[in-house]
């Protein structure tokens, strides 16, 4: 038995990834101290995987800013609006398409499967001039080799999953560009194995879609061509995420092993498993722990997984035990950890601690560490078994939305295509301080509220001097929308140092769920009252949703993702009637992340949107008919959840669209949607503050499709991660926009 992993988090144990790549950007280090930074960083974190005694260890995983881009480049995908920004290949142009600049927007950016990680999605282009720039892959694995005497396993995203989560070419042109792309692979690969690489791990996540028979004719073919052109090559073959739904077929491909996930797969790999011969020369391997959550390994467990599905197998077959997925999803190490309970910690095991976990299995040998290991477990377990049921049930408010919007209207009386924000303001360095002292009891309560306060006075004038109609109080108390609640709420532990990735240099913390989920005290109230307190305009109360909660959080693997969702949702109950009783009546609860908890097999969508969907609306279940609740979501891709996202009965949503404004308004022109709406009319991501015009233009084109009665005028998403002049500016165009498109709308009448 051999032990591997897929990829491993790249931000360092202390975040130093993300210190440099921020000191790059604001040109602290040229671009000699980057890469070498970069390298020290690279070369760290492989001589530790070293240490740790696996017998793969991943290549090429490592990014300087999203693995999905490095693909992009390598293949010479550079939108031609990158032209002017550096020379191709540079780093300059790399940045550009991760970040825009000022003349071209950003590259669209989304999430990666089911996860919280966000790529930067490919464009193809009809210029496109398909070529390898740099083959990465064999430029690390060569470090690898020299710097660290290992002989790695490089890693690629696959041709298949490559092209699925591409975008900008037509959808006849696929098979063309999949042939294009197996070419240009066929080269990497050539390179590689030259070099002497003996396994190189294609990571083909797209199969777990639910894939028919022509579409694994398509899989196949891309398969037979490599090995057509690449003979040698020793492909492994790695799907994760859910299961394979015809594993059989996929196992006589014409590679060396498959990697498949058995934790996140509902039990359908084992099953299938064992219902056929897998060829003897293929390497199986096992993906037998969680790499996307931080509970500690049953070992007892996998090994007899691991026994039971080898026991109809060869002796000759090759077995890896894996994580499910890469470890990018979790942090890095549990030692810098000291706050968390030693009760909890029994029962958590991050990056370096799933790395001894497969160890430990890897032997199989019932030693004194593998003993403490499963005591600390059972322990954690005896705690934190028990929970409370709560009822998974149909949830809706009093009135329905026809009853609701002539009251609010009433009550409200606000202006034609209202303007307001998302939620959150700049996010500044003394904010960010005042927490850090206050946290380690360098500032008081008193001393911080007050900086809060201050804070809050100074954006209510601005969002009034700027005209907005709904304003916010700016979340200047909140680190993250969902750490903040994962604070307050019992059932859950925030870590001091348990960071990852989400996009680019951005790292959240996960609060960890380990018991029942309950109202403790009032989170949110002091602050919005307060900023209610200081304006005659209407201020908006800011929640997060259950599902936003639930999907951003380490969720327990013991009660049902559902159970955890209504217990989330009741215990924030009593915040919405906290904030009412204090005058708070417009009231935001955001599940920016309901999309992308979607399943990855279609036949699990409707159970997972109804359950999700009664979720969201059992949190405003008990408001009064004139409250008005508002919601907001992240990306694109809500094609396929329309009725949902109608189902949600959110009296005004507001949707992330700008880096891909038009598909957007294709859904609406497919689909009614009849309930207040709000179409981001920028995109917060970048730094570029966009024109009044172009913001004018965008609206007018929403309003084609979209009634202007309904339709609200807002940026994209929060603005925690714009500074403050870029914040302003661009809100004072959206208002002037907002302001022109009023009396075009009014002159229409
Ligand atoms: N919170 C959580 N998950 C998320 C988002 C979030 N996933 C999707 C989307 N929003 C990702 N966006 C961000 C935006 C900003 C940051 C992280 C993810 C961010 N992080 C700080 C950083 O890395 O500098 C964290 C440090 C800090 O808070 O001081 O700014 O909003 N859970
Ligand atoms: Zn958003």
């Amino acid at each position: 038995v051999k032990t591997s992993i897929q990829g491993f988090p790249g931000i360092g144990e202390q975040r130093e990834w993300k210190r440099t790549l921020e000191s790059f950007w604001r040109n602290e280090i040229n671009n000699n101290e980057f890469e070498k930074k970069m390298q020290t960083i690279r070369l760290s974190r492989l001589n530790k995987l070293k240490q740790s005694g696996l017998d793969y260890i991943p290549v090429g995983d490592f990014s300087c800013y999203d693995h999905m881009l490095d693909m992009a480049v390598m293949f010479n995908m550079i939108p031609k609006r990158f032209a002017s920004a550096g020379e191709a290949g540079s780093l300059d142009t790399y940045f550009a398409m991760a970040r825009g600049t000022k003349e071209s927007g950003a590259c669209e950016m989304t999430k990666w499967f089911n996860t919280n990680y966000h790529y930067i999605v490919p464009e193809i282009e009809e210029a496109w001039i398909p070529k390898v720039t740099y083959n990465k892959p064999l430029a690390e694995f060569k470090e690898a080799e020299e710097k660290t005497g290992i002989k790695g396993k490089p890693v690629l995203v696959g041709p298949y999953t490559l092209l699925k989560v591409s975008k900008g070419y037509p959808e006849e042109q696929f098979q063309n560009y999949l042939d294009i792309l197996v070419t240009l692979y066929a080269k990497v690969i050539g390179e590689l194995t030259e070099a002497g690489a003996e396994i190189i791990q294609m990571d083909e996540p797209a199969l777990v879609y639910s894939l028919d028979d022509k579409e694994m004719d398509i899989v196949e073919k891309v398969y037979q061509d490599i090995h057509g052109l690449v003979p040698g090559a020793g492909l492994l073959l790695q799907t994760y995420f859910e299961s394979i739904t015809d594993l059989k077929r996929l196992a006589h491909f014409p590679v060396k092993g498959i990697g498949i996930d058995l934790v996140h797969d509902q039990g359908n790999n084992a099953v299938q498993l064992k219902e056929f011969k897998l060829p003897e020369d293929k390497i199986l391997a096992l993906g037998v722990i969680d790499g996307r959550n931080v509970w500690k390994t049953d070992l007892e467990t996998a090994d007899a997984l691991t026994a039971y599905l080898r026991s109809e197998l060869s002796a000759k077959q090759e077995i890896w035990l894996q994580p499910s997925c890469s470890l990018l999803h979790v942090p890095v190490s549990l030692k810098h950890e000291t706050k968390l309970s030693s009760a909890l910690q029994n029962g958590l095991a991050f990056a370096e601690e799933k790395l001894q976990e497969l160890q430990l299995l890897k032997y199989q040998e019932k030693t004194t560490s593998w003993k403490a290991h499963q005591e600390k477990l059972h322990d954690f377990r005896r705690r934190y078994q028990n929970f409370t049921q709560v009822e998974v049930r149909k949830a809706k408010r009093n009135h329905s939305f026809e009853e609701r919007f002539p009251l609010q209207q009433k009550k409200w009386d606000l202006p034609l295509l209202p303007t307001t924000t998302i939620g959150s303001f700049p996010q500044t360095l003394d904010m960010r301080r005042a927490r850090t002292a206050f946290r380690r009891g360098e500032m008081d309560q008193g001393q911080y509220d007050r900086l809060v306060k201050k804070k809050i006075d100074r954006w209510i004038k601005l969002q009034e001097d700027i005209g907005l109609d709904v304003l916010v109080h700016g979340e200047f108390e909140r680190n993250d929308m969902v750490e903040f609640f994962g604070e307050k709420l019992d059932g859950f532990a925030v870590t001091e140092n348990g960071w990852v990735q989400s996009y680019g240099s951005r790292c959240v913390k996960p609060p960890v769920i380990y018991s029942d989920v309950k109202f403790n005290r009032p989170m949110t109230v002091k602050e919005t009252a307060y900023a209610g307190a200081q304006t005659s305009r209407p201020v908006k109360g800011m929640l997060t949703g259950p599902v936003t909660i639930l999907n951003w959080s380490f969720e327990r693997r013991d009660i049902s993702r559902e159970q955890t969702a209504f217990q989330i949702a009741e215990a924030l109950q009593p915040e919405l009637k906290a904030l009412e009783d204090n005058n708070i009546e417009m009231i935001q609860v955001d599940e920016p992340a309901l999309r992308e908890g979607l399943p990855l097999k279609k036949e699990d969508h409707a159970y997972y949107l109804d359950w999700a969907v009664n979720a969201f609306r059992a949190v405003s279940e008990q408001v009064q008919p004139t409250t008005q609740v508002h919601t907001h979501m992240c990306y694109s891709e809500f094609n396929d959840i329309m009725s949902a996202i109608s189902a949600m009965d959110a009296d005004v949503i507001s949707i992330e669209t700008s880096r891909s404004h038009g598909e957007i308004i294709e859904v609406f022109e497919e689909n009614v949607y009849d309930k207040g709406i709000g179409l981001g009319v920028y995109d917060i991501h970048s730094p570029r503050i966009p024109p009044a015009e172009e913001m004018r233009d965008i609206i007018l084109q929403s309003l084609r499709v979209l009634p202007p009665k309904l339709f609200w005028i807002n940026p994209d998403c929060g603005l925690k991660t714009r500074t403050e002049e870029e914040t302003i500016a661009a809100l004072a165009n959206m208002q002037s926009a907002a302001e022109y498109c009023r009396e075009v709308v009014a002159a229409e009448k």
